[in-house]
């Protein structure tokens, strides 16, 4: 399989360019579910160690479907495949320059929940125009153990997401491991207490927010599906806060919001008014190609998938 891996604001993405698995359906939204049911190898073979780390996400190529986009993907985690990443898209634009397929300019991109308009620009920025995101619902309450009352927002972004205000400490690298068993803590409590987004489906992303430092508008800390935490200010995860801050009116079209990460890292925000009653954010930030890998899985090595894949088996 061939890859290449870059990082955005922090946060690495895994390009597979070849060597993926097939995927038979039609839209790219059934491909997202078949990729989650049905090749866990492929997610674990490619994300987690030896060959991976915790971190990466990673985004399968697949044709586009629309003619007018540059590429069709699916992002995943070994969680299973995701609607949408903000980072990952970034890290896409600059993973397409790098490979020469794509220069300074305008690009589409197909996702399993629509297409997203991407820019490339000089200096390894690029600005993604995401999806319309809203905010679904204000002020939910609910207890959590070890936190107590918690509040928060339940908002899309092209993921869902529960966002809060009330922060256990504050939001330094120093309190990463506190951060990540508080939200995690959140987690449990919203699926016990069967709290959930639109329609019943899931909130698989969490996200505390807090003042940013010196120029910067908020800092966020995002928990990803996977248990682990997003070094960038997670894309999808701005789309959510900043549907938010309109809905509150805090924030008006056009304005810019600049929204930082656990790691300092920040994307530059703003949005236009979207046709549903939500907002249609655009995201700015910076990736960089990190290398060029040709993964190899030797059929007798144990860990071919992975080291989870094969601690899964020793338990079955
Ligand atoms: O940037 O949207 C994002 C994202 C989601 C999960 C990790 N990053």
């Amino acid at each position: 399989m061939r890859v290449i891996d870059s990082h955005t604001e922090g946060e690495p993405t895994r390009v597979v360019i070849e060597g993926g698995p097939d995927l038979n359906s039609h839209s790219l939204s059934e491909q997202a579910i078949e990729l989650s049911k049905n090749h866990q190898d492929f997610l674990n073979a490619t994300l987690t160690e030896p060959r991976g780390f915790e971190a990466m996400v990673g985004a399968l190529l697949r044709p586009a479907i629309d003619s007018k986009c540059e590429t069709g993907v699916v992002y995943y985690t070994p969680a299973g495949a995701l609607n949408m990443c903000g980072h990952a898209t970034i890290g896409l634009v600059i993973t397409l320059a790098h490979m020469g397929r794509i220069d300074i300019g305008t690009h589409y991109i197909e996702t399993p929940i629509g297409i997203v308009k991407t820019e490339l620009k000089k200096g390894n920025e690029v600005s993604i125009q995401n999806i319309e995101s809203y905010r679904y619902k204000k002020d939910v309450t609910f207890k959590v153990d070890g936190l107590g009352v918690v509040t928060g927002d339940i908002a899309w972004g092209g993921n869902w997401f529960f966002l809060t205000k009330d922060i256990p400490c504050a939001l330094n690298y120093e309190n990463i491991p506190q951060l990540l068993d508080a939200l995690k803590s959140i987690r449990r409590a919203i699926t016990e207490q069967h709290i959930t987004a639109k329609d019943g489906a899931e909130i698989d992303h969490f996200e505390f927010n807090g003042p940013g430092s010196e120029n910067m508008n908020g800092r966020n800390f995002v928990l990803c599906p996977n248990g682990t935490y997003d070094r960038s200010p997670c894309g999808t995860g701005t789309s959510a806060k900043v549907a938010c801050l309109a809905a509150d009116g805090q924030l008006k079209e056009n304005e810019v919001w600049i929204q930082e990460s656990i790691i300092g890292s920040c994307y530059q925000t703003s949005f236009q008014n979207g046709f549903n009653g939500g907002v249609i954010p655009t995201i700015t930030g910076k990736a960089f190609v990190t290398g060029e890998t040709t993964l190899i899985q030797n059929a007798q090595d144990p860990y071919a998938n992975g080291i989870v894949s094969s601690l899964k088996n020793l338990k079955n």
